[in-house]
């Protein structure tokens, strides 16, 4: 790269000197090109500065420009690399633009592209101005009509936003099709689909009584694997009127599949478009917990009709405005379907695996970002996730009616505009009347809070305190951090593990057995009550705020609280502190040269869970879960993931081996006779259960994997099977391996699971089967589900990524290349994988920041070189 990138500033927003009213788009779709003609009714914005000349973002090939009725030579207009400049414009104007599309070469999947010879689209954020040239922004709201003019026989569908108005034929061959969408939208929300495809088709009829027709849009081969998708569009339409009485508002709403996405899904007006992944969904090819991604999903992009398409977002820097709010809801959508405790603590589960690294790495920016190069770069976890913990924490402070109330106010004030995450904090504090200034410091501070805690028993006094201490590490371009507003939900258990009522300081009467303390200054004391005895605290019940806890409680209160805490959250938690506290001594132990003792109390503890007949499957099963390798290296100044991987395999060989018969049991005790799909947490604990044995020396765990593989007939326990099998160096793994590629061959998602299985492998030769899979006939570089599976995957792999030779390293920085001259958004998630170099200790250190500076040297995208940029930034 040798030209530096332009850098974008959140403070440096101005309103467009114009705006428009009306677009009128038409797509004469051809063999090899797509001609696309706008006509633009534009006026002046008197809220702006005054301009003389229009700027239109833009970069594709430009045929034709009028004005008024007359075309413009090329001396009243000036076309830059990616803007179109039309000189001294009058104040209101008809401008019509003509363009022309090669969507088939069109490898970055934004804009119109081509997938299995269908046409799609992608705009958001930044897609809209590779077909057409407009003023792409957010703030930018006008009223689309869309008209589509194709073969008739090659494109019989022809999809775009809001409700159909008209169709016929232009001549013997050609259809065209007419869609006016009603709403004002921003171009992001723009799409068209026209396609060999066909739908399942269903209806809703809203609280108000309108009827609404539900499409779903797949190739005709995969229909068979569209009703869960429709069944979950349906839960959520129903949800979304009940938990926040917001009703769809056109006559259709559409959802299209497609095997070519660089996401999981996108949210335009009326015609969603789908990644496969999060639509194709049978018990044959999918997993429970890929049923459960689609039905999150699905409910993600429905939710988004209120949240992000009728009230959006100013500029881009305000995204978390709507994913944030739009995760949250649907993490409350799967709740109610599912397990709100299972639910929650798999929610924690990622945002600790990728939030806070991300929190903590060179890359680390705000909810509300600052800056950004590419705004394709900041679609991240802290946006999405963290997001969705900051929304989430004013329904914790308000409590669901209060927030309830909140959301209430905002639509009526925003229905229809462009606006900022400071309008959704003053909805929420002025519906409730309260004062949440502080609370704004959650939108402008990167990295994640840690609180220390200490309780304090006074046997004379009968009280207990509680010291809370808050602090928050430096982040890229944020050294002094500000206290911030933090809830704390807590609980006290008695000696019988029972929850006590609460007394604080200064109340008549003890109440609830759950407080949410406000944290506001950087120190504070909380003093309780009438508290008979040294009571154990249970801290952050729910995981009330996205924070860090240390809390100075013993190995034996730890197991007290998974043996009794009421709070599930904070059952896990307890458990994955004693998980952490033995695998952090164990690696200091290694690397000291001491033998490796497991505890026996942490064995008890195991042992416990697993006997505990009454508990959840599901839950159980995330009781039995250790600390991922990846959470594992956040924990380490200088960390060896080698040492890190050894340690966690012994562990779980150690319990495996002392628990033999209790996981033998638990296997056996979850066999499922026939597919339930409410059987899902039995067959995660008994799966789970399997790979515990399979780390035995024992035949037959193996066995028992691979006639469970071959037998299966639902791929949880295909999948189950196969994971129990892909460490091991014995026969059963290859042979199985070989007979699912072979049986699912010819389906995309399937083999997704087949190349992360060969990227997450821990064998010897995990790369060197990495490599040959790039050659596999299943595998595109092309498609980012095939990138993501095989190569993310590996990026994750701990012991292979972070080979000590730095081979795991050079394939990555290889790979981005390639992947980066194709996709530049593909690529970036995959530089992603470098992030942490600095955490890793000297040796592996070095070696990753060579391949960054290797990469830093090449023609590089400005998505990857945004990351790569900062990642050498902070040497
Ligand atoms: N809003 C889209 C994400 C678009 C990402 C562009 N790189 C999907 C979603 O969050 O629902
Ligand atoms: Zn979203």
């Amino acid at each position: 790269m040798t030209l530096q990138p332009q850098v974008k500033y959140r403070n440096d927003y101005l309103p467009t000197p114009f705006l428009v009213d009306r677009v009128d788009l038409k797509f004469d779709i051809e063999d090899e090109l797509t001609r696309v003609s706008s006509r633009l009714v534009i006026n002046r914005n008197e809220a702006a500065a005054h301009s003389a000349d229009l700027v239109l973002d833009g970069s594709a090939r430009l045929t034709g420009v009028v004005l008024d009725g007359q075309t413009l030579g090329p001396d009243r207009y000036l076309l830059g690399e990616d803007t179109l400049t039309v000189k001294d414009v009058p104040d209101s104007f008809i401008l019509e633009i003509e363009t022309e599309l090669s969507p088939a070469s069109n490898t970055s999947l934004m804009g119109l592209y081509a997938s299995n010879g269908n046409l799609f689209t992608q705009c958001e954020p930044e897609g809209f101005r590779k077909i057409t040239y407009y003023m792409d922004r957010p703030d930018v709201m006008a009223k689309f009509t869309t008209t589509i003019v194709a073969d008739k026989v090659k494109f019989p569908a022809m999809l775009s936003n809001g409700n159909k108005v008209g169709e016929g034929m232009v001549d013997k061959k050609r259809r065209w099709v007419k869609w006016v969408d009603p709403y004002r939208k921003p171009s992001y929300l723009f799409a068209m689909v026209a396609g060999k495809l066909t739908a399942l088709k269903d209806k809703f009829v809203t609280m108000s009584g309108r009827t609404v027709a539900l499409e779903i849009w797949t190739e005709p081969a995969d229909q068979d694997k569209v009703v869960f998708a429709m069944e979950a569009v349906k839960h959520a339409m129903k949800w979304d009127e009940e938990r926040f009485g917001l009703e769809y508002d056109l006559d259709i709403y559409m959802i299209v599949a497609v095997g070519d996405f660089n996401m999981g899904a996108m949210e335009n007006k009326g015609l969603n478009i789908f990644n496969t992944k999060y639509v194709l969904a049978r018990q044959e090819t999918a997993t429970d917990v890929d049923f459960e991604g689609v039905e999150a999903v699905i409910a993600h992009e429905y939710f988004h009709n209120w949240t992000g398409n009728r009230v959006t977002c100013r500029d881009w820097f305000q995204l978390s405005l709507k994913e944030g709010l739009t995760v949250f809801r649907d993490q409350e959508f799967s709740a109610d379907m599912t397990s709100r405790a299972v639910k929650r603590i798999e929610d924690v589960q990622g945002l600790r695996a990728m939030q806070f690294p991300e929190d903590a790495g060179p890359t680390a920016h705000p909810i509300r970002p600052d800056s950004y190069i590419e705004m394709n770069n900041f679609y991240t976890m802290t946006v999405y996730e963290k997001g969705a913990e900051v929304v989430r924490m004013y329904q914790t402070l308000l409590g669901r009616d209060g927030f309830r109330k909140g959301m209430d106010l905002y639509f009526k004030r925003h229905d229809g505009h462009a606006v900022t995450c400071d309008d959704f904090r003053a909805a929420m504090a002025d519906a409730n009347d309260v004062d949440l200034e502080q609370f704004a410091l959650w939108y402008s501070q990167a990295g994640t809070p840690v609180l220390d805690v200490k309780g304090q028993y006074d046997a004379a006094a009968r009280t207990y305190r509680l010291d809370v201490c808050q602090s928050c590490s430096s982040t890229p371009g944020q050294s002094d951090k500000l206290p911030m507003h933090i809830p704390l939900a807590l609980g006290l258990l008695g000696s019988d593990g029972q929850d006590l009522p609460l007394k604080l300081a200064g109340e008549a009467e003890a109440g609830a057995t759950t407080r949410v303390l406000d944290v506001k200054r950087a120190e504070e004391s909380f003093l309780f009550l009438d508290v008979p005895s040294e009571p154990v605290p249970s801290l952050l019940r729910e995981f009330s705020a996205p924070v860090r806890l240390n809390v100075d409680l013993t190995d034996v209160q730890l197991a007290f609280l998974m043996a009794h805490d009421s709070d599930a959250f904070a059952r896990w938690e307890a458990g994955q502190m004693l998980s952490q506290r033995v695998l952090r001594q164990l690696v200091a132990d290694h690397q000291a040269g001491r033998a490796l003792a497991l505890p026996a109390h942490f064995t008890a503890a195991f042992a416990a869970v697993l006997k505990d007949s009454l508990a959840d499957p599901a839950f159980k099963a995330l009781m039995l879960g250790l600390p991922s390798e990846g959470e594992m290296l956040e924990w380490f100044d200088a960390a060896d993931p080698a040492c890190n991987h050894l340690v966690r395999e012994f562990v779980l060989k150690q319990l495996a081996q002392a628990l033999r018969g209790e996981w033998r049991q638990t296997f056996e005790l979850n066999q499922t006779r026939e597919y339930r799909p409410e059987d899902a947490g039995r067959r995660t604990l008994k799966n789970h259960a399997l790979a515990m044995l399979s780390r035995l020396d024992d035949a037959w765990p193996l066995e028992a994997a691979k006639s469970q593989c071959l037998h299966a007939d639902n791929m949880s326990d295909q999948m189950g099977a196969l994971l129990a099998l892909r460490d091991s160096d014995a026969a059963e793994r290859a042979d199985c391996l070989a007979a699912f590629a072979d049986r699912w061959i010819g389906d995309p998602l399937v083999m997704d699971k087949y190349f992360a299985l060969l990227a997450s492998s821990q064998i010897p030769s995990a790369l060197e089967h990495v490599q040959s899979a790039l050659a596999h006939p299943a595998f595109s570089i092309k498609n980012p589900n095939k990138v993501y599976a095989l190569l993310r995957t590996f990026g994750r792999n701990m012991a292979h990524f972070h080979a000590a030779d730095g081979s795991g390293y050079r394939f990555m920085a290889d790979q981005v290349l390639a992947v980066d001259a194709l996709n530049p958004s593909v690529a970036s998630r995959l530089v992603a994988a470098f992030n942490r170099w600095k955490k890793v200790e000297p040796q592996r250190r070095a070696l990753m920041k060579a391949e960054l500076e290797r990469l830093a040297a090449a023609k590089l995208s400005k998505d990857v070189f945004e990351i790569v940029s900062k990642n050498l930034e902070q040497a």
